[in-house]
C-alpha cells in the first residue's frame, strides 16, 4: 500500500488539534498521559510528550522533563507514574505504598517501578530543535542539558548497575509494566510463574470504567498478577537485590536495553559538545561504556533464523520468541550493519507492516502473521503510534531515510482522522482506549515538523567489544550443573563459568571485563 504525503488543510487541522489535545491536558508543569483514563504524569509517556510539544515550545518541554526529574528516587530510577494530584486511577499511591522505600523522593508520591528510558533521546530532539530556532530557546536547552545531565547519567547508571548486576548487557524488569508493553505476549511465560497468593489484599479495578468495551484491556487474571508483582515490591521495600531474591517475575527486557544504549551514547554526544560530563566523575566515558555493553546485550540476544532480539526470562533462563515489535531492538541501539537491514526489510516486509490485512503499514505491537496476534487486546497486536514513531527515529537514524518515511507518512495517514487514540486496530483502523492521548497527539507534532534528520552518526559495531570466551571457559561453562534457576539459554556470555550469583539466581557466571574498542 502506498501512503501519500498530508495535504496542508490537513497539516494545519491536524497540528492545530494535536496542540489542542495537548493544552487541555497540561495541568501546569506536567502533562496528564490522558484526560481520564491515565490522569496522572508517565514516566516514557512524558518522553514523547516533551519532544512534541518542543516542536512549538522548547521552555515547556524542558518543564515537562524538569518535572517528572523531581520525581527521581535517590537510587536514581524514574519512576512509572508521578501522581501530582488525587485521581481515581488505580493503582494509585495507598497502594504503592512507596513510604516503605528509604530511596523515594520528597515532596512528590510515587509509583515504585520504572519505564523504558526514552528521555535523553527526547532531550536531544528538543535539543536539535532548540539548536534550529537558536537564540534563547539554545541557550534555555543548553544550560538544561549541563544542569540535569548528572541527574541523566545517575537514571542510566541504575539501570545499567541495580537492574544488570551480573552485567549481562541486559535491563533487567521486575513487572510487566516496566516493559511499557504490559500484557504483550512477550511476557506470558514469565506471568505463568506469577502467583497470587491469598493474603493479597483485595482490589477494584478502575481501568474499565474508561473504556468502551472491556475486551481492549488486560483480563482480570492478569491484573491480580500485576498487583501480585506490586505486592512483592512493597513487601522487599523496593530494594532491587532483596526483590531479585524472591521475586516472581524477573526478565531481561531486550527493547529497554537497546533504549538505555541509544540514549546513552547521546547522552555522552551531548556531554562531549557542551563539554560537560568529562570531569573527575568521567560522565562522557561511563555513558559510552553503559552503551556498549547494552549493545552487546541486546545484539547477542537476536535469533539467527527470525533476525529478532529476544527477551530472557532470568528465572528459567528461556529466551522468549515471539514476535513482537521488541524484536526490533537492534534498530533502536545499531551496531551492526547488516542486522540493520534485515531489520529494515523484515519491518517494512509481509510479517510486519506491509502484511496484506494492515489497515495502514504502520508498526503493530505483534506480528499478524505471529499466533500469538490479537487484533484488539492491548499489547497484543493493535499499533501504538509511538511504537511506529520510535522505529522511524531508529532508521533515520541508522542511515535509512527513505524507509524512515514511509513509516512517518503511514503514521500521519492513521492519524488523519485526530482522535489520537491510544492505540488503533491494526486490521480495521478503529480506535481503541482512551482518546485525546497525549503522546499520540505529541508524535503527531514530531512527524508534522518532519525536520531532517540530525546528522547520522553511525554507530560502528567494533568486534573487540564483545566479550571473548576462551575454549577453557566454554567447555567449564558446558559441564557446569545446571538447576532450575540457571539460564541455559545464556551459552554465549563471555562469562567465566563458577561464580553463582547470590540466592541462587541467575546463570553461574561472573562477567569478563569488557574491552575497550580499538
Ligand atoms: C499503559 O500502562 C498503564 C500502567 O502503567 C496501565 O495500563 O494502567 C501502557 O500502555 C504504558 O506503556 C503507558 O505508559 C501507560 C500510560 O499511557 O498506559
Amino acid at each position: 500500500m502506498t501512503v501519500s504525503q498530508p495535504s496542508a488543510v490537513e497539516i494545519g487541522l491536524m497540528s492545530g488539534r494535536a496542540g489542542y489535545v495537548l493544552r487541555a491536558n497540561d495541568r501546569g508543569a506536567f502533562t496528564v498521559a490522558s484526560p481520564t483514563l491515565y490522569p496522572h504524569m508517565w514516566s516514557w509517556d512524558a518522553g514523547f510528550v516533551a519532544l512534541g510539544i518542543a516542536t512549538v515550545s522548547v521552555p515547556r518541554a524542558l518543564n515537562e522533563l524538569r518535572s517528572l526529574l523531581s520525581g527521581q528516587w535517590a537510587t536514581g530510577m524514574i519512576p512509572h507514574i508521578l501522581f501530582h494530584e488525587p485521581s481515581d486511577y488505580f493503582p494509585g499511591p495507598e497502594r504503592w505504598r512507596t513510604q516503605v522505600a528509604a530511596a523515594r523522593p520528597a515532596g512528590v508520591l510515587t509509583s515504585g517501578i520504572c519505564q523504558p528510558p526514552i528521555h535523553v533521546i527526547a532531550l536531544s530532539r528538543i535539543l536539535h530543535d532548540a539548536r534550529r530556532k537558536g537564540g534563547a530557546d539554545q541557550e534555555l536547552a543548553e544550560e538544561f542539558v549541563r544542569e540535569t545531565f548528572d541527574q541523566w547519567l545517575a537514571w542510566h547508571s541504575y539501570l545499567a548497575t541495580a537492574r544488570d548486576p551480573y552485567s549481562y548487557g541486559l535491563v533487567e524488569i521486575h513487572h510487566g509494566w516496566e516493559s511499557g508493553m504490559d500484557d504483550s505476549p512477550r511476557w506470558d511465560s514469565p506471568y505463568a510463574n506469577v502467583h497470587p497468593q491469598p493474603d493479597m489484599p483485595p482490589f477494584v479495578r478502575a481501568d474499565l470504567a474508561h473504556v468502551a468495551d472491556p475486551s481492549q484491556r488486560p483480563t482480570d487474571a492478569e491484573y491480580a498478577r500485576y498487583l501480585w508483582l506490586l505486592e512483592q515490591k512493597v513487601r522487599t521495600r523496593y530494594d532491587d537485590t532483596a526483590y531479585r531474591a524472591t521475586g516472581d517475575f524477573v526478565v531481561g527486557d531486550v527493547l529497554v536495553s537497546a533504549l538505555l544504549a541509544a540514549a546513552s551514547d547521546l547522552l555522552a554526544d551531548m556531554g562531549e559538545e557542551l563539554g560537560i560530563g568529562g570531569g573527575t566523575a568521567g560522565g562522557v566515558e561511563q555513558s559510552r561504556a553503559i552503551a556498549r555493553r547494552f549493545r552487546t546485550g541486546v545484539l547477542r540476544s537476536v535469533d539467527p533464523r527470525t533476525g529478532l532480539a529476544r527477551d530472557l526470562d532470568l528465572r528459567t533462563g528461556q529466551w522468549l520468541d515471539v514476535e513482537s515489535a521488541a524484536g526490533f531492538a537492534p534498530l533502536v541501539c545499531g551496531g551492526d550493519e547488516a542486522l540493520t537491514r534485515r531489520q529494515r526489510d523484515l519491518l517494512l516486509g509481509p510479517r510486519w507492516c506491509g502484511h496484506s490485512r494492515l489497515r495502514w503499514p504502520v508498526m503493530p505491537s505483534v506480528s499478524p502473521a505471529s499466533p500469538a496476534f490479537r487484533e484488539q487486546t492491548y499489547w497484543r497486536g493493535p499499533q501504538w503510534p509511538v511504537l511506529n514513531w520510535l522505529m522511524a527515529w531508529a532508521l533515520n537514524r541508522s542511515g535509512e531515510p527513505e524507509a524512515a518515511n514511509q513509516l512517518r507518512l503511514a503514521g500521519l495517514s492513521q492519524l488523519i482522522d485526530c482522535d489520537f487514540a491510544e492505540y488503533y486496530q491494526p486490521v480495521t483502523g478503529e480506535t481503541l482506549g482512551s482518546r485525546d492521548q497525549s503522546w499520540t497527539a505529541a508524535i503527531a507534532l514530531d512527524f508534522l515538523a518532519a525536520r531532517r534528520p540530525a546528522q547520522r552518526r553511525p554507530v560502528r559495531w567494533l568486534t573487540s567489544e564483545l566479550p571473548r570466551i576462551t575454549p577453557a571457559q566454554r567447555d567449564a561453562h558446558r559441564d557446569a550443573p545446571r538447576d532450575a534457576h540457571q539460564p541455559s539459554a545464556v551459552p554465549h556470555t563471555g562469562h567465566v563459568a563458577g561464580h553463582r550469583p547470590p540466592h541462587g539466581r541467575g546463570p553461574a557466571t561472573t562477567p569478563q571485563p569488557q574491552q575497550r574498542p580499538s
